[in-house]
């Protein structure tokens, strides 16, 4: 691979994807549970910059505090051994049992109550760590049965607990953010928030929404069926993209959580052309770390964990290089020029002018002649396809 990952690209790994073992509904383990110290070592040595993870990633459910200092301890010394940092911490709430009906919204407060406080506790391990964003996927938030969730009062508990959580981070002067992963389902039949809209709608409610964003990943908006690259659009649109987690997906089925780039790779091509390039006069629209919330396959042994690791990291800048040829392209700027997609910028109302004025323009309507549509005022969209395409095939210089 012609690329090289440095810290400085800001790629980070949930414990979780590299520590995944091969287990799915249908068969046990392939792999054997990866140590946290190892991890960070390699994650270091293939150039990453970040490592996240759950709570019961780091240290069992169950663990004494004495064993769970002793993993955080462990944890801080690779990380300052390695230089990797941790830029994001997430609560397990969906594992076990206790929160086989959800955890925030479960039916059973007494769960509810103990689902807090173990976020709550995780918030100051966060904090500990210096970690400047908390993701809240609410995973086993929502029902298999509509007469068995009362959806507004799920809304009401989760919209409770956010502001609870945001009170505490507030008081204790902490520098975190919160990030509302959306999924549509798996593991509930229909989980509480599906998608990036309903999570974006949702933090209208809250009593502090400046605190709270979105951490869309690829896969689950794909299972939605809806355009990856366009909602994360949205989400900038309306300042909400705190966090996100990138991988592939092909297709509505089963999460699958591939390699970044193993899916849909036009909409991963235009993903880290709007990332990169998307902001006014084309900086980079977002300047968080670009993490990787995937599932090294089954089927692969320990290396192929690492080679995972490697082609998430080398497709991302590969498609940062195919997307800054298509950007420095003269034909490309002349087809978005002939697709009139830089007038979309151009405020439909002129400067000032209201409605009166609109409806006196008789050439906004009376003589505006619409019959010239018809086999006229093409605007090359296909041309325009092809030549990305082309870039993401690196056909063209
Ligand atoms: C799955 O996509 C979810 C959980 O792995 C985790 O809570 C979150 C963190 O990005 N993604
Ligand atoms: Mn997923
Ligand atoms: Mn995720």
């Amino acid at each position: 691979m012609s690329v090289t990952p440095t810290p400085a690209d800001r790629f980070s790994f949930g414990l979780w994807t590299i520590g995944y073992t091969g287990a799915d509904p249908f068969g046990g383990p392939t792999r054997s549970p990866m140590d946290t110290v190892h991890a960070v070592e390699k994650l270091a040595e293939l150039g990453a910059h970040g490592l996240t993870f759950h709570d019961d990633d780091l240290f069992p459910f169950d663990s004494t505090e004495a064993r769970r200092r002793t993993e955080i301890d462990r944890l801080k010394k690779a990380l300052d051994d390695t230089g990797v940092v941790v830029p994001m911490v997430t609560t397990n709430l969906f594992s076990h049992p206790v929160f086989k009906d959800g955890g925030l919204t479960s039916n059973d407060r007494a769960v509810r109550r103990f689902a807090l406080r173990k976020v709550l506790r995780n918030l100051d391990l966060a904090a500990e760590l210096g970690a400047r964003t908390f993701v809240m996927w609410g995973g086993r938030e929502g029902a298999e049965y509509d007469s068995a969730k009362d959806v507004g009062q799920a809304l009401e508990r989760y919209r409770e607990a956010v502001d609870l959580l945001g009170e505490y981070v507030t008081d204790q002067g902490y520098d975190l953010r919160f990030a509302l992963e959306p999924k549509p389902n798996e593991p509930r039949g229909d989980i509480l928030l599906p998608t990036l809209g309903h999570a974006i709608a949702f933090i209208d409610s809250l009593e502090r929404p400046d605190l709270v964003g979105v951490n869309p990943e690829v896969g689950h908006e794909q299972m939605a069926g809806l355009n990856y690259a366009a909602g994360i659009a949205q989400a900038l649109y309306h300042g909400k993209l705190f966090h996100l987690d990138l991988n592939g997906q092909r297709g509505i089925k089963y999460d699958q959580d591939l390699v970044f780039g193993h899916g849909d790779l036009h909409n991963a091509f235009a993903l880290v052309d709007l990332l990169e390039h998307g902001g006014p006069g084309g900086v980079p629209a977002y300047d968080g770390p670009r993490h990787f919330d995937f599932k090294p396959s089954r089927t692969e042994d320990e290396a192929g964990v690492w080679d995972s690791v490697r082609a998430n990291m080398a497709n991302y800048l590969l498609l940062k290089e195919r997307a800054e040829a298509f950007r420095a392209d003269p034909e490309v700027q002349e087809a978005l020029a002939a697709a009139r997609v830089p007038e979309l910028a151009v405020p439909t109302l002129a400067d000032g002018e209201g409605y009166a004025a609109l409806v006196s323009d008789r050439s906004a309507f009376e003589e505006f002649d619409a019959a010239e549509y018809l086999d006229g005022h093409g605007f090359g969209l296909v041309r325009l396809q092809q030549l990305a395409t082309e870039h993401l095939m690196g056909a063209r210089g």
